[in-house]
């Protein structure tokens, strides 16, 4: 049993198409997915907002509530909640070159559009939280933007969206490139000095991705660490991730269990979950997994961290601070590399 509760996205069961070839495997259903989702044990889904309503641009603000409350209606069906909302700002060819930070002052004004729009659905699908991760907020050509422009920008873009909601929670995924070159906001640090500088900084938090801690050559476990010292921890996003190249969000703990036992470890001993905070996936499956597979890598995903959360269970704190006082580290780095193996 797991004291966890689980969070997953639909884009997390796609069709395997990326930038070098087309789909591997059909598209499946927001109810399929929601179906299966719940059938895995997960609690709640996460959203960009035109996985809620996709043809958003075209509709009016009252339009898109009204099709919210039908995604709403449908994970009611399911027994499942809505975690947050995340504004794709990405995809948009209004958007091609940043949202908040772009040159353009029309694109800027677009991003806030979506930014409030997706307020508007989440409060529809009953959360308060909304996903910032910042794709584009950043540059290709070095001189393109100033970074101390670009960092205000950021702030005022995260203050309108306090100011339009008075209780809703903004939370910035970081990342350091990809697709972006040189991201403004590369770091959970990044990420909690940004949260500092608003009007509001306790409704500012981070989502961790395992991932882009590794992209940005640190250690997921101490970056949940960092926002976790100021509770400003709002999500995770676990997968695993082989090294410094382009983002692969493999299933949690498939390349370096030990740094997942760490990641385990460090949510557990802090409390993570206590005030509703849920352990979200972002994995994607194998550009070769078959349709019957297509949900594989989140039962592997779930399996693994359950499996993590056993061994933390086990760990003998009083051995450990005992090796930490006498500084006997060798013999603490064998006792956790031990009882991963279990040997
Ligand atoms: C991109 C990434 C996104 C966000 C959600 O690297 O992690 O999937 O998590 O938009
Ligand atoms: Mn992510």
């Amino acid at each position: 049993m797991s004291q966890f509760k689980f969070s997953v996205g639909p884009w997390n069961v796609h069709t395997g198409a990326d930038s070098y070839g087309p789909e591997t495997r059909k598209a499946i259903d927001l109810e399929t997915k929601f179906a299966r989702f719940r059938e895995l044990g997960f609690d709640a889904v996460q959203f960009h907002d035109d996985d809620v309503v996709p043809n958003m641009n075209d509709l009016t603000e009252e339009q898109i509530k009204a099709e919210a409350r039908k995604v709403k209606a449908l994970l009611d069906k399911y027994g499942l909640k809505a975690e947050f909302v995340a504004p794709r700002l990405w995809m948009d060819p209004h958007t091609t070159d940043g949202g908040y930070t772009s040159t353009s002052k029309e694109d800027r004004e677009f991003a806030m559009w979506r930014s409030y729009r997706s307020i508007d659905i989440a409060r529809e699908l009953g959360c308060d939280l909304i996903v910032l991760w910042l794709a584009r907020e950043g540059t290709l050509c070095a001189e393109a933007k100033s970074p101390v422009e670009a960092t205000r920008q950021l702030v005022e873009a995260i203050n309108g969206m306090l100011r339009y909601d008075d209780s809703i929670r903004v939370c910035i995924e970081p990342k350091p490139n990809e697709p972006i070159d040189r991201s403004f906001c590369g770091t959970i640090g990044h990420v909690m000095a940004v949260s500092a500088a608003t009007i509001d900084p306790k409704r500012v938090g981070g989502n961790l991705e395992s991932a882009h801690a590794v992209l940005a050559g640190l250690d997921p476990a101490n970056e949940m660490g960092f926002a976790l010292a100021f509770g400003k921890l709002f999500t995770v996003h676990m997968n695993d991730q082989n090294g410094i190249r382009y983002d692969q969000d493999k299933s949690f703990g498939v390349e370096n269990l030990r740094s997942a036992f760490n990641q385990v470890k460090v949510l557990m001993d802090n409390g993570y979950g206590q005030n509703g905070e849920y352990v979200g996936l972002d994995v994607k499956a194998m550009r070769t997994t078959s349709d019957e597979d297509s949900y594989e890598h989140l039962k592997n995903s779930l399996a693994i961290f359950k499996a993590m959360e056993e061994k933390v269970k086990k760990y003998d704190r009083a051995y450990a601070d005992e090796l930490i006082r006498e500084k006997k580290f060798e013999q603490l780095e064998m006792y956790v590399m031990k009882l991963i193996m279990g040997i």
